[in-house]
């Protein structure tokens, strides 16, 4: 297995809507694994393809209890329902670190997505599951967190971000 580079805010790939997978090969399973060591690397809950900069619609999650590591692949994730009643969770990005802004979103939600057999499969999620596979799914559409703040909140972040990178490469 590989560890993967997790694309910073801004970038333009972060931006863009990654496409259906319509084969589970061996590229994309050897994708899957990776992805996993490096949302654990970083102890993330979650991670979408397109931060470690490929464009396809899949996504890896564990929000398990800690070292309990039940991880998740979900190929092609949809809401296919989502509840009425809303909550409010302090989300942070593997894109977008050291930040943290409080995000309302359905409580629950009802997924389909296939598998990493290629089994096409629902399932229903509440709770930080239900906040993390919406905040995947954004980031499969091309939108961040960032995105349900306030444009002054929003380009302060990114002001912060820049200066950030730019330090980063320095070193
Ligand atoms: O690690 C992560 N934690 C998190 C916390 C609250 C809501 C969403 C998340 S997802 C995030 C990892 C990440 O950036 N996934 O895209
Ligand atoms: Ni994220």
């Amino acid at each position: 297995m590989s560890e993967l580079t997790v694309l910073l805010h801004p970038d333009p790939r972060l931006k863009k809507t990654c496409i259906p997978v319509t084969n589970i090969d061996k590229s994309i399973k050897k994708l899957c694994l990776d992805m996993i060591e490096t949302m654990y690397k970083y102890s993330g809950v979650g991670l979408a393809a397109s931060q470690v900069g490929i464009l396809k619609r899949v996504v890896v999650m564990d929000c398990s209890e800690e070292g309990e590591k039940k991880p998740k692949v979900l190929i092609n994730p949809e809401i296919i329902w989502s509840s009425e009643d809303v909550s409010l969770f302090e989300e942070g990005c593997l894109s977008i670190p050291d930040i943290r802004e409080e995000i309302k979103r359905p409580s629950s939600v009802r997924i389909k997505f296939t598998d990493i057999s290629g089994v096409l499969k629902e399932d229903f999620f509440e709770g930080l599951w239900a906040t993390c596979i919406q905040h995947e799914i954004d980031h499969l559409n091309g939108k961040l967190f960032i995105d349900y703040l306030g444009p002054i909140k929003r380009s302060f972040i990114t002001k912060k971000m820049k200066k950030y990178k730019k330090e980063i490469n320095k070193k």
